[in-house]
């Protein structure tokens, strides 16, 4: 009995991971392979033999010997020449004469590709890990330990990788006072006051977790950004996080405002065109490449809620874009300028305005500038069709911007896993080049043969000790980094790294909760913004419903401008018939969206006004469907917390407690946005809910009265 208790008791205390864990580790945990296992790894990492050393290969040396060590529970040795089987060999051909002497096909991989291959050195198996460039063995020393991590054969190996898009960029919204805009994760990382002198040994570990999925560039400050991040005082301190992060093959960026001569030198205007102005920008890009000789260059947000532009000066977006590309040439420095534009002045559709101003100045841009557009014509809501620019500008480089910060998507509590948003944008296709024209194509430059490709994503990183404010958020950095690597590759396999990484390879874990992930998407659509609805958010903060909000100065920034809804039906009529955003889109694209028998239940009301007893392909009325949907929602989230639930035995307390905790808030506040949201179309509509389903659990004024002055993340 006490023989077969103590037996019960040291399964589930294997189970059960003991060390407590807080997240701060991210995906690079390397704990302890289990024994039989770490036995058939260890052949593989007898020696490491490493060349000439620069601080990039110290790097990649370094998180070898940390990796290794973790996961077998003992680093290789060090050694000069391959001496016995299981080397890992690892460098460039300048940096290791074995690596040269293997005359491995390096050619084509660029500064950053990599191979990883088991070959025979000196009579002797060994694995090599090379590159061209000193990152393309860093990068390969973290997909090589991604191997182990993942628990997958290191026999036979034969990967050959370079990333297919040029600019892989976290954008930072992080104030100098440290706030971040629509920051959920605690301060800024950026330690402004303490900077250059202290170096937090945190942006280390940042720059480590971006090399490991290959993100080669942040962007340090808010793109509403204020001049002094220009000035020379904080230019040092971006020097000195440069500095930390150049080995691991980032570079710094900087936004740019605008109208910085003006307040920084007191010119008297920003006017590109002005000479004086251009001679500023140039004396200044010097002085920022005397500081940070590999600096990037600038994302510049311009003429866009309020922000300043060249058209203060009736100049065009291209001539701004342009006057600081000139400047930036020389060093080599690029320009983002940002798409997301559109005006309350313009009395058409918010969602054509970005287009509308864009397309004409297609082939006016330098070959320095790209185009940052964001995944959808609004603003990062849970469901968008794609960015009609996407396509429609052949002759100029376009990247896309996605928020990983969830400003519009439940913040950091509410479980979303964003590969699979991701995924759908870069997979739509916008035919302009017929079939097969997808987003991720005009991404990687292959759509129009474009050299500057990129990517960004909009950090949901914080100095909150888990980085991002929830475990599960630390999900959509990974997956930014590795699609921002290749755009083809899938949510669901990369979410499964994630997990296996992250925490435990346990396919009892894994498939669960890679289910869970891949639904969770869906789920956040269903209980706030369903079948193509959008903009429901309290007004400013984005905290939970508000569908009747119509308190805003600007028309645009309100949901009902969004929503349309009256007596008579509801959505925003973006067909012929109504704004033609359609039209936007190529020929075959706008024939599915502009037709209401053909768009998809996901576009229904993006694109169309439709009668509250239309009845879908469901065979529901739409208002029945809308209840549906939104009940869904919730049903999703609980089905969720039952999953977790049951998963308790292979997560540490401490992770799977928060993990818990959010969950209950995520389903309280789903049940939250369900309720307000039918109550107040329910009010419109006038039709009784579908017979069993629960009504609302408040009136709606209770939900209307609900006002929340300290939500998180506000713009200031
Ligand atoms: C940085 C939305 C956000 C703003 C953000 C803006 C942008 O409007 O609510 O906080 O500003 O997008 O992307 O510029």
């Amino acid at each position: 009995m006490l023989a077969a208790l103590a037996a019960l008791l040291l399964a589930v205390a294997c189970v059960r991971p003991a060390r407590a864990e807080d997240g701060y580790d991210l995906w690079l945990r390397y704990r302890p392979i289990a024994a039989a296992q770490a036995q058939a790894y260890r052949p593989f990492a007898t020696q490491l033999v490493a060349g000439r050393s620069t601080p990039t290969l110290a790097a990649a040396r370094d998180e070898l010997l940390r990796g290794l060590g973790g996961l077998l529970g003992a680093a290789p040795s060090s050694s000069g020449a391959v001496t016995r089987d299981g080397a890992v060999v690892l460098g460039t051909p300048t940096s290791s004469s074995l690596v040269a002497g293997l005359h491995l096909d390096t050619a084509g991989l660029g500064r950053e590709g990599y191979l990883i291959r088991s070959v025979r050195v000196d009579g002797h198996a060994a694995t090599v890990i090379a590159a061209n460039g000193d990152v393309g063995a860093l990068y390969g020393v973290f997909r090589f330990l991604r191997l182990l991590q993942t628990r997958q054969p290191l026999a036979h190996l034969d990967i050959r990788e370079q990333p297919k898009v040029q600019v892989r960029i976290l954008d930072h919204w992080d104030n100098l006072d440290r706030s971040v805009e629509r920051g959920y994760a605690g301060q800024s990382l950026w330690g402004w006051p303490t900077l250059p002198d202290y170096l937090a040994p945190r942006y280390t570990d940042y720059a480590r977790a971006n090399a490991s999925v290959g993100i080669n560039g942040t962007v340090l400050n808010n793109v509403n950004a204020v001049a002094l991040s220009l000035d020379e005082r904080y230019l040092v301190k971006a020097a000195a996080l440069a500095k930390v992060f150049r080995p691991y093959g980032i570079r710094v960026y900087l936004s740019a405002r605008f109208s910085a001569p003006i307040e920084l030198s007191g010119l008297h205007s920003t006017d590109p065109l002005d000479p004086q102005v251009r001679r500023w920008w140039r004396d200044k890009v010097d002085e920022i490449y005397r500081l940070i000789p590999d600096f990037g260059g600038f994302l510049v947000k311009a003429n866009s809620e309020g922000q300043p532009g060249p058209q203060d000066y009736g100049r065009s977006h291209a001539d701004g874009a342009n006057m600081l590309a000139d400047a930036l040439a020389p060093h080599g420095g690029i320009v983002m300028w940002r798409a997301f534009v559109y005006s309350d002045k313009q009395p058409d559709d918010r969602a054509k305005q970005a287009y509308q101003e864009f397309v004409p100045l297609d082939g006016k841009f330098r070959g320095n500038v790209i185009l940052q557009v964001k995944n959808g014509p609004i603003d990062f809501q849970p469901r968008e069709p794609f960015h009609p620019l996407f396509g429609a500008m052949p002759k100029t480089p376009l990247m896309v911007e996605f928020q990983l910060t969830k400003e519009y998507l439940g913040f950091a509590t509410h479980l979303v896993y964003l590969g699979a948003l991701f995924e759908e944008t870069l997979r739509a296709d916008t035919w302009a080049h017929g079939k097969g024209s997808t987003v991720a194509r005009v991404i990687d430059g292959s759509l129009d043969g474009h050299r500057l490709t990129g990517m960004a994503g909009v950090a949901n990183i914080g100095s909150d000790r888990n980085w991002t404010g929830s475990q599960f958020d630390q999900a959509n950095w990974y997956a930014f980094g590795r699609l921002a690597w290749d755009p083809q590759q899938s949510a669901r396999a990369i979410a499964a790294d994630w997990v296996r990484m992250t925490y435990t390879n346990d396919p009892r874990f894994v498939a669960p909760v890679v289910d869970m992930m891949m639904a969770s998407r869906e789920a956040v659509v269903d209980y706030m913004t369903p079948l193509g609805l959008a903009h429901l958010m309290g007004a400013g903060h984005h905290y939970g419903p508000a569908p009747w909000d119509d308190s805003l100065p600007r028309a645009d920034w309100n949901p009902v401008y969004y929503h349309r809804a009256d007596a008579q039906g509801i959505g925003f009529d973006r067909s012929a018939s109504g704004s033609n955003a359609v039209a936007q889109y190529a020929a075959p694209v706008a024939a599915q969206f502009g037709d209401l028998t053909r768009v998809p239940d996901e576009y229904l009301l993006w694109f169309h006004r439709v009668p509250w007893d239309y009845r879908m392909r469901s065979g529901r009325t739409l208002w029945d469907e809308l209840v549906h949907r939104y009940t869904h929602g919730v049903d999703e989230v609980k089905r969720m917390r039952r999953t977790w639930r049951g998963l308790s035995a292979y997560v540490d307390k401490e992770r799977y407690d928060e993990t818990t905790a959010f969950l209950g808030i995520q389903q309280q506040e789903a049940q939250w946005w369900r309720d307000a949201c039918i109550a107040y179309f329910q009010g419109i509509a006038r039709r009784p809910l579908p017979a069993g389903v629960e009504p609302p659990a408040h009136t709606l004024t209770y939900y209307e009265s609900l006002s929340f002055p300290y939500a998180p993340g506000q713009a200031k």
